[in-house]
């Protein structure tokens, strides 16, 4: 049989066991369809049915996750954790909590974090967890006693050498300090059991910073093999969490100019640039007070929101999706394109729907897809665990020059992998790259 053939079967098997995944069977069909060409180079993997059992999780927790509100309601919540692959190291990936989490999600998060976590080059396997409990709108209290009813069942299956969780959508560090409060009574431990923790109680430098910063490193190591830079382009970046406020202010720090951030709400256009002062307002917006990105609009003059919109409609050179999956659709690609838009860095987890990659792909602009782009935030964190496990911490500086080296190998084993006739495909570059680490793994570690 055509191993094209073997492959579509393969895929068509994923989505019967995994019935109604959508977001999962999408981030399956992606990296099959890249590797595939190449396994003829590697027979070794299909005697050892990897891509069988590189699309099956090593293991999957559900837990009922039950809580008591402010009004004294018992609230019941579905908690999820996927450990998907321990070949390269101890699993490792974020929380997510959001109303719309549910397996595929979860499932699809972790798979990706399999090759993203591959790509950072650190001694970290893939994982992804969570829960579709909804923090907006909840008091203090209830997120800590939500924390604690969480990892009261979580404890049981992570731990520093096993397991290592951070932040996603809806986890922050307000929510790391309340899951690491509850892990440390339970376990009494004090290790590196999660990471994005506070700097002052084992957290490292630069990690809130990570994922942003990353992105950015990463449009600029795109931009450079077409000898430019993102100093004085103009970008159009989603979100306003975590991801969305540390790509703004290093793009602001290399000289681009900043022309949107949104939210599931809608998006602010400001066109004189979300610069320094107005940055630090929105810090203070979404963190402290927890407020929504159309104040912005109310409060600085000049801008302008667009209700139920998001961000593509508006010209930029650059694109920063940093909120969430499936957020630039066919048509947003279309525009972004025609608009004149040449470079796509993905702060979010799957953010282009399959046929805005194609519209990306056929256009030959610079395109960094989330498992290569992100992956700044993970691989900090790896670095948290290494400072951890050695009871040490490193400077801000020496954290950034680690960040930046390990940013642009990723962009070095791309552009090894995704060469095609002058153009870089970097979803083919990172897929393969991030495929053959850990299938070499399995095949060395036998039929486990
Ligand atoms: P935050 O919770 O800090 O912020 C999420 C932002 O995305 C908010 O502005 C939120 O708006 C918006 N958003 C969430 N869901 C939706 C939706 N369904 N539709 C529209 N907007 C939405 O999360 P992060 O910044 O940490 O994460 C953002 C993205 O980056 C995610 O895809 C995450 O997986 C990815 N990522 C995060 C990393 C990290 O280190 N934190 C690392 C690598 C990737 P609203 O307030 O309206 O919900
Ligand atoms: O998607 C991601 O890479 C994250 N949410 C960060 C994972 C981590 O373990 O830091």
């Amino acid at each position: 049989m055509p191993l094209s053939e073997r492959v579509e079967l393969i895929f068509q098997d994923v989505v019967k066991r995994n019935p109604g995944e959508v977001e999962f069977h999408q981030a399956v069909k992606e990296v099959l369809e890249s590797v595939a060409p190449v396994l003829v180079k590697y027979p070794e993997f299909a005697e050892a049915k990897i891509i069988e059992r590189i699309c099956e999780p090593e293991r999957q927790t559900i837990f009922r996750v039950p809580w008591v509100d402010d009004n004294g309601q018992v609230q019941i919540n579905r908690g999820f954790r996927i450990q998907f692959n321990s070949a390269l190291g101890p699993y490792k990936g974020g929380l997510r909590f959001h109303p719309s989490v549910y397996l595929g999600i979860i499932k699809f998060l972790g798979f990706e974090q399999i090759f993203k976590n591959s790509l950072t080059g650190l001694p970290i396997g893939g994982a992804k967890g969570g829960s579709d409990f909804d923090p907006k709108g909840k008091s203090n209290g209830e997120v800590m006693r939500f924390c604690q009813s969480f990892m009261t069942e979580l404890y049981r299956i992570i731990g520093e050498h096993t397991d290592v969780p951070a932040g996603d959508i809806g986890v922050g560090g307000r929510e790391i300090g309340y899951l690491f409060g509850q892990y440390r009574k339970l376990t009494r431990r004090f290790d590196g059991a999660l990471t994005g923790k506070s700097l002052n109680w084992g957290g490292s430098n630069l990690r809130p910073e990570a994922t942003g910063y990353g992105a950015v490193y990463f449009a600029n190591d795109m931009l450079s093999t077409r000898g430019e830079s993102v100093q004085g382009k103009t970008a159009a970046v989603s979100g306003s969490g975590n991801v969305a406020q540390y790509t703004v202010e290093k793009l602001n720090t290399l000289g681009a100019r900043v022309v949107t951030l949104s939210d599931s709400n809608g998006t602010i256009v400001d066109m004189d640039g979300i610069s320094g002062e107005k940055l630090a307002w929105v810090m203070e917006l979404k963190n402290v007070r927890r407020g929504r990105i159309s104040e912005y609009a109310n409060h600085f003059k000049g801008a302008q929101y667009l209700a139920g919109k998001r961000p593509w409609s508006v010209p930029c050179d650059l694109a920063f999706p940093s909120a969430t999956q499936n957020e630039i659709e066919e048509d947003d690609a279309r525009q972004l394109v025609q608009n004149g838009c040449y470079c796509v860095s993905e702060g979010a987890n799957m953010p282009s729907h399959a046929d805005a990659v194609e519209v990306f792909l056929d256009a030959k602009i610079l395109y960094g897809p989330g498992k290569a782009a992100n992956a700044g935030g993970v691989a900090v964190s790896g670095l948290e665990m290494n400072q951890n496990a050695g009871c040490m911490r490193r400077s801000r500086e020496d954290v950034d020059a680690q960040l930046r080296t390990i940013m642009h190998s990723i962009h070095e084993n791309c552009v090894k992998y995704g060469r095609e006739n002058g153009f870089v495909n970097y979803v083919k570059g990172a897929n393969i790259a991030g495929f053959v680490k850990v299938a070499d793994a399995m095949v060395q570690q036998g039929y486990v």
